[in-house]
């Protein structure tokens, strides 16, 4: 369904698809990095072949010989004879290019402080850091946790770590002291990396005395030795003698000195916390060569990046994948200037996005529907205000975009030229999986569309065959890729049975999707497990159940994802009181309830609602019947409740409740 012409075609319409397709203009076919079809054959034909091309792009301290090898499924190898710093090919040989002056990171502080650091100058922080990591004791192989608001500092920590050879683990600066102090017992860490603050909807928010909790948890006793503390806010914060180092005071006794040592191209490179369906969040562990070659490589071919002239942005942050792999690795490693900002999108107003791509002139703008919808309801007099001529190239990541987002996102800020390729992948994935080639595909509004080269998905039946065509079933992947997923951080086995399990040799993704009859094409469904998707965040229902029960009024709590206009899925929890607390008024309950999940787990997890019921629907084996209850969280009429042992729960339930 590629044409060269520019004009709109349609494909054949399902319920509530939109049925226009969008074929690249001939102007940009013509300048794409990839425009003609025969890479997905080439690739289709010799995956390994077409990988190790890509990861040739890279330097190599030691050249590899063995592309992949996949003897002990489903513990995947590659390029594991070679060897490589991911710091020095994001930096040192950008330098050596003579690319030194090519800006890196133009920073733009919430409060309208900037900072454009090139290549050289990011080089020499990377490297000064790098001294003062091993003369902290950092070693190969150490885990350094990494509790950052979006500053430059925390790319330069990053890359200082994996220049090391040491493995980074971030957390999201919005996880509360529980999950930090969590995160940071699984990978052992021995040092933290934080600031005093960043700055957010107008003001700074705290993150060192987060992590002053974190440690004073469970008795105080942690793997951790020492906490570097960036200062950015500059709010009043306790430093504790011994353990706690000011950066910027520490950073002045090094020089820019520092000699980038290969290491294995299977050397860990980082753990990434997700939620999994159970109530411990899972470490995705993701290691040095595969996982540079494909973020790099996607990023390339998915954005047509132009290192020379582009200006890219994603807006995500560096506590999530997609700021691993689209922040820092893929676009460092390509020598791409982008931009990075601190604060949200409505902090002063809601122009703060569009005059920051009218300030540097943003070519390339990759974010996510929730933001996306959100903007939308605010209404496009906003941007409107705005010169956004200089984009070209608009990305989505996160969730499904709906087509009505997509149709405003197309023409409000891509002047209903620019392509949006919707980029389908996972924390486990390392890098996009499945999304459009500019220059290549008919963009369908809604879709993910196409595998990228290299990668094979399959939808199947619960028995592993393949549906036919325009049948829903569950996506899966066929072969190894080079950023995927390692291993769980010390749970192997947890590994095995999350992803392999189901299938023998082809990875679950436990996402449901379907093929278009007629193309291919492919269209994600959502997830199959309880994992929510909140604005594009993954949350788990067990984590939050688990919080939920352990208040001291709680006897029982389900929460399920209700549909939410803006943020796609919103957390809906119902909740049985212990019988002396049914003093408690509901409001009450509700509003203590809301603040111990943040307080437990995060903002993030706050759900948009609790229910206080008297008992919740389940089956005669007791398993709560969580499909009943997100029946009634949409205010939709209640499915099939023959399965409950008492077919009464539904309708007391819903005499209780008060649906907004
Ligand atoms: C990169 C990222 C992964 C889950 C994934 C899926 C959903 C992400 C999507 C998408 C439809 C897209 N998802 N991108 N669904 N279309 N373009 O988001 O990683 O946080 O691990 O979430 O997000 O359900 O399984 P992560």
């Amino acid at each position: 369904m590629t044409d060269q012409s520019g004009t709109i075609e349609s494909h054949p319409l399902r319920a509530g698809e939109d049925p226009t397709t969008y074929p690249p203009t001939a102007e940009f076919r013509e300048q794409a990095n990839i425009n003609d079809p025969s890479i997905y054959w080439r690739a289709a034909e010799d995956p390994e072949g077409y990988w190790a091309e890509q990861a040739q792009k890279l330097s190599w301290t030691k050249p590899f010989t063995e592309i992949l090898d996949w003897s002990n499924p489903p513990f995947a190898k590659w390029f594991q004879d070679g060897e490589l710093n991911v710091a020095a090919n994001c930096l040192d040989r950008h330098v050596q290019a003579g690319l030194g002056d090519r800006v890196a990171i133009h920073f733009e502080g919430e409060p309208g402080d900037t900072r454009s650091i090139t290549y050289a100058e990011l080089t020499h922080e990377v490297k000064r850091a790098a001294n003062m990591l091993t003369s902290l004791g950092v070693e190969p192989g150490d885990r350094v946790a990494i509790y950052m608001p979006m500053i430059p500092e925390t790319v330069i920590a990053m890359l200082a770590v994996a220049r090391l050879g040491a493995a980074h683990s971030v957390v999201f600066g919005g996880f509360s002291a529980e999950s930090l102090r969590a995160r940071i017992d699984d990978a052992q860490a021995e040092i933290v990396i934080t600031a005093d603050g960043g700055f957010r909807k107008g003001r700074a928010s705290a993150l060192k005395p987060t992590v002053d909790d974190a440690l004073a948890l469970h008795g105080g006793g942690s793997s951790v030795q020492k906490v570097l503390v960036v200062e950015r806010t500059k709010n009043d914060i306790s430093m504790t003698e011994g353990r706690d180092l000011w950066w910027h005071e520490e950073i002045t006794a090094y020089d820019g000195e520092h000699e980038a040592k290969g290491f294995p191209a299977e050397n860990p490179l980082f753990i990434l916390y997700t939620s999994g369906t159970t109530g411990r969040p899972k470490g995705i562990l993701h290691t040095s060569g595969g996982y540079l070659t494909q973020a790099s490589t996607t990023h390339r071919d998915v954005f047509d990046l132009k290192p020379e002239t582009d200006v890219y942005w994603c807006t995500a942050d560096v506590g999530w994948i997609t700021g691993h792999s689209y922040v820092v690795y893929g676009p460092l490693a390509n020598g791409a200037t982008q931009v990075m900002y601190e604060g949200t999108p409505e902090t002063p107003d809601w122009g703060r996005w569009w005059s920051i791509i009218q300030k540097y002139g943003v070519t390339i703008f990759y974010t996510a529907p929730t933001a996306i919808r959100a903007c939308m309801k605010v209404g496009r007099q906003v941007p409107e205000q705005y010169d956004l001529s200089s984009i070209r190239v608009l990305g989505s990541v996160g969730e499904p975009i709906n087509p009505e987002a997509w149709r405003w996102y197309h023409e409000v800020i891509g002047a209903g030229t620019a392509p949006i390729v919707d980029t389908w992948w996972q924390t486990e994935t390392g890098a996009i999986m499945i999304a459009a080639l500019p220059g290549l595909t008919s963009l369908k509004p809604g879709s993910a569309q196409v595998a990228q080269p290299g990668i094979r998905v399959n939808v199947v039946n619960d028995a592993g065959e393949r549906v036919e065509r325009g049948q829903g079933g569950l996506l899966t992947i066929q072969r190894p890729w080079p950023s995927m997923v390692r291993n769980i951080w010390g749970d192997p086995e947890r590994f095995i049975e999350t992803y392999w399990e189901k299938f023998g040799d082809m990875y679950f993704a436990g996402d449901g999707a379907r093929v278009d009859d007629d193309d291919g094409d492919v269209w994600l469904l959502g997830r199959v497990d309880d994992v929510m998707n909140v604005s594009g965040h993954r949350l788990s229902t067990a984590e939050i159940e688990s919080a939920l029960v352990e208040h001291n009024s709680v006897a029982e709590a389900a929460v399920v994802g209700a549909t939410d206009e803006t943020t796609g899925q919103a957390v809906v929890a119902f909740c049985v009181l212990k019988s002396q607390q049914t003093a408690l008024t509901p409001e009450d309950a509700e509003a203590a309830l809301k603040a111990h999940v943040a307080a437990q787990i995060g903002a993030i997890a706050r759900p948009r609602q609790i229910l206080i019921v008297t008992e919740l629907p389940k089956t005669r084996s007791g398993k709560i019947m969580r499909r009943l209850l997100k029946d009634v969280a949409d205010g939709k009429e209640v499915g099939d409740t023959t399965t409950l042992a008492d077919t009464r729960v539904m309708s007391t339930i819903q005499e209780q409740i008060r649906v907004p």
